[in-house]
């Protein structure tokens, strides 16, 4: 069965596809492109992006917002990490958290699948920590500096794609959408 996913990132449809194979699901990227408007919220911004997309597409899809939230930055980089990332980077990151004790940070999903009548959201978690400097290579974005609780003290970067996908906030609001296509969502998609 395939649904499309509007996103301009591909390792975030690599990684949504690793999970959602489980459910029998293959996301295909979308032809139009994801509208995003500026919030506070993941889930106002992701919902809106569906929406739209819905709108001009007329197919079932995907849309998927996430974001950094740092503790001691007051949630920074959160809605605003694409564009955080693509100006400071992981190293801005750091040098903001020079001076803090508190590194506590958490990774967050809001998935909107948008079909039929149906407008779900499925949100996923990961709570860690700022390392003190970038380790691994794998992943991408802000992988390298995040450590997740549980594993060890690795970033996500150190872990291989099937561990981060098990403990992310990806793949916790990815396979909540999985688990929800499986009980009922079949009749929405494409085949
Ligand atoms: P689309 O909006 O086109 O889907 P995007 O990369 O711009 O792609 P977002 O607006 O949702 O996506 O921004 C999320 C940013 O947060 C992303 O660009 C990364 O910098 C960071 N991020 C999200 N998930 C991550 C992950 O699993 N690992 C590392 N960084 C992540």
């Amino acid at each position: 069965m395939e649904i499309y996913f509007a996103t301009g990132n591909l390792h975030k449809l690599a990684e949504a596809n690793s999970i959602l194979s489980e459910f029998g699901v293959l996301l295909k990227p979308a032809p139009s492109q994801k509208i995003e408007i500026q919030s506070d919220s993941l889930e106002e911004i992701a919902r809106y992006a569906a929406e739209a997309a819905y709108r001009s597409l007329g197919s079932p899809l995907v849309v998927e917002d996430s974001g950094l939230f740092v503790e001691s930055l007051n949630g920074f980089p959160g809605p605003y990490s694409s564009y955080v990332y693509k100006t400071i980077g992981c190293g801005g990151i750091l040098r903001l958290l020079e001076d803090k004790c508190n590194r506590a940070a958490r990774f967050e999903c809001v998935v909107v699948y948008a079909g039929g009548d149906s407008l779900r959201s499925f949100v996923g978690v990961a709570n860690g920590s700022i390392a003190e400097s970038p380790r691994g290579s794998g992943g991408f974005g802000f992988d390298p500096i995040f450590v997740c609780e549980g594993c060890g003290g690795r970033t996500f970067s150190e872990l291989r794609p099937s561990e981060k996908s098990a403990v992310s906030h990806r793949g916790r609001a990815f396979r909540a959408l999985g688990e929800w296509i499986s009980r009922s969502g079949r009749e929405h998609t494409l085949k």
